[in-house]
């Protein structure tokens, strides 16, 4: 093997598992990118492994196959890929427990309170022997508004039935109509992929029509929703939100650090060491796949 792979945006310890051994003889090289710096244009590199970050291909003549390790890839730019001829694959599949889990985590944080209620024991605040006066809504018996019902979504939907919650779900044109979730549900969360047709979905005018005290879950990505609209809602109280991932990452809209109403994340749905060796094996098998001129194991087949 005697490609060029080089590993983009991430330091070599994001590929958790034995990512490199496999690929014996490809020169594998870490390129981490900070502060949004521009890759050094190089061609001899055949192989690029990135986390969603976005291709020029023009700086790779010699790209072949873009890895992605994970399974959005809405910042690619998988169109121009194409258009150069360059393959591209990405991991579905072996994260959707993981991502449903954290769902769930979010959404019994939010709906029973379990950071402020941390935050009150660790500032001294919990003075009798019970919580007077700091009560939740319960989870059984609510209404769950799955936005997206494909493999994530539907993983999220499969643990509903252990909470006795009520799910209704939309589907692109399919199921309930998104306004009409909006306005049944006590959570809503997202598991759309970000597309043109996806981005700002949740603008102002939907975000209204969530009911007084309903819970906005988002382990999707944050352009879904418009986020100075969402903040603007958080700030009057009216909603609570659990946010794994917001739509200029690492940042976070200050205005939410000191909002009791919202728990903050730094986009965790895939981030178990299970979930992480499983997309770092199929890196290494599209890659592998890729070298001996077998079909992709997961190829990209749409997207812009
Ligand atoms: C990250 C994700 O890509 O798979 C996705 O689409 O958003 C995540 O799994 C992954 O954490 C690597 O940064």
């Amino acid at each position: 093997m005697a490609f060029i792979a080089l590993i983009v945006g991430m330091g070599d310890s994001s590929l958790e598992g034995s990512c490199h051994s496999p690929l014996p003889g490809a020169g594998v090289r870490g390129a981490p990118r900070r502060g949004g710096r521009a890759l050094e244009p190089r061609d001899d590199v055949e192989v690029l492994i990135v986390a969603n970050e976005p291709v020029t291909p023009e700086q790779f003549p010699s790209l072949r196959l873009v890895a992605n390790f994970g399974v959005g890839y809405d910042r690619l730019g998988v169109g121009a890929l194409r258009e150069c001829g360059v393959a591209v694959t990405n991991t579905p599949g072996v994260l959707d427990a993981a991502t449903a889990d954290l769902t769930w985590a979010l959404i019994l944080a939010v709906r029973r309170r379990v950071v402020e209620g941390d935050r009150r024991v660790r500032a001294g605040e919990w003075r009798a022997s019970w919580a007077e006066g700091f009560l939740a809504e319960e989870l059984t018996g609510s209404t769950l508004g799955i936005v997206g019902l494909g493999r994530i979504g539907s993983a999220v939907a499969r643990r509903a039935e252990a909470f006795d919650v009520r799910v209704l779900s939309t589907r692109r044109h399919e199921g309930t109509p998104l306004d009409e979730l909006l306005a049944q549900s006590d959570i809503v969360t997202i598991h759309t992929p970000l597309a043109p047709e996806t981005h700002g979905l949740f603008d102002a005018r939907r975000l209204t029509l969530l009911n007084d005290g309903a819970c906005l879950i988002n382990t999707a990505r944050g352009e879904i929703v418009e986020e100075d609209a969402l903040v603007r809602e958080l700030v009057s109280g009216r909603i609570r939100a659990g946010l794994d991932v917001f739509a200029h990452e690492p940042r976070v809209p200050e205005e939410l650090f000191q909002l009791p109403n919202v728990v903050l994340t730094p986009h965790l749905g895939s981030a178990t060491r299970q979930t992480r060796e499983a997309m770092t094996r199929i890196v290494v098998d599209n890659i592998l796949a890729f070298e001996r001129g077998d079909p992709l194991v997961t190829p990209v087949k749409a997207g812009v």
